[in-house]
């Protein structure tokens, strides 16, 4: 087994990652450091200035990854906002915005950093589209899964299970790259 960390406070990030890189030989190991998540307008943006930060700090192979919800009705918000918009007003606030709007499209979108100790950083995205529910379904999952529709299912991610959730997801289509990466690499 090949040993990987995952530089993250955010236990369902893990549980995701490691259902897909386990297959592969790869034991992900939380390390929740903490780095700071620079003002920017893109999760790439995030994602490389976060994997710099924490390849100063730590000397081993890790990965971090930077994810946001983004909303079409509402300009692409609360994308690169959205922890602060989890924290602060919610599931019921995004649906309160929502209230009486027809267009509910939004697009999840998450970004991989893949760091090897003196190299420049693999990056990796993914992206899932759907529509935002009317109302929350399931508690599965974290952040805005029990609101979140994606395209080709009858369920939110909050009602699904890990493996379920990787088909569909952002994290999933990204993760699915990052393994054939680490594949041809190995
Ligand atoms: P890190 O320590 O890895 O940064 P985090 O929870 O702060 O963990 P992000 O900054 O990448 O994660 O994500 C921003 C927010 O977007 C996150 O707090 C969730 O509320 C939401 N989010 C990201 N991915 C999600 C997913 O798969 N399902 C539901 N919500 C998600």
């Amino acid at each position: 087994m090949k040993k990987i960390f995952f530089i993250t406070g955010n236990k369902g990030k893990v549980q995701e990652t490691t259902r897909k890189l386990l297959p592969l030989g790869y034991t992900v190991m939380q390390k929740d450091l903490g780095y700071p998540e620079v003002q920017a307008d893109t999760l790439e943006e995030v994602a490389v200035w976060g994997a710099s930060h924490v390849q100063q700090r730590f000397d081993g192979c890790f990965i971090i990854e930077d994810a946001g919800l983004f909303i079409d009705a509402l300009q692409g918000f609360p994308g690169v906002y959205s922890k602060y918009v989890f924290l602060t007003i919610g599931l019921e606030g995004i649906l309160r915005l929502l209230e009486k709007v027809e267009n509910r499209k939004a697009v999840f979108k998450s970004v991989y950093a893949y760091c090897e100790p003196g190299k420049k950083p693999l990056i990796v995205p993914g992206e899932c589209e759907g529509t935002i529910s009317t109302k929350k379904q399931g508690n599965h999952g974290f952040g805005y899964d029990p609101i979140f529709l994606p395209v080709g299912a009858e369920k939110t991610f909050g009602e699904m299970t890990v493996e379920e959730k990787n088909l569909y997801s952002h994290r999933g289509k990204a993760l699915e790259k990052l393994t054939v990466m680490l594949r041809e690499k190995d």
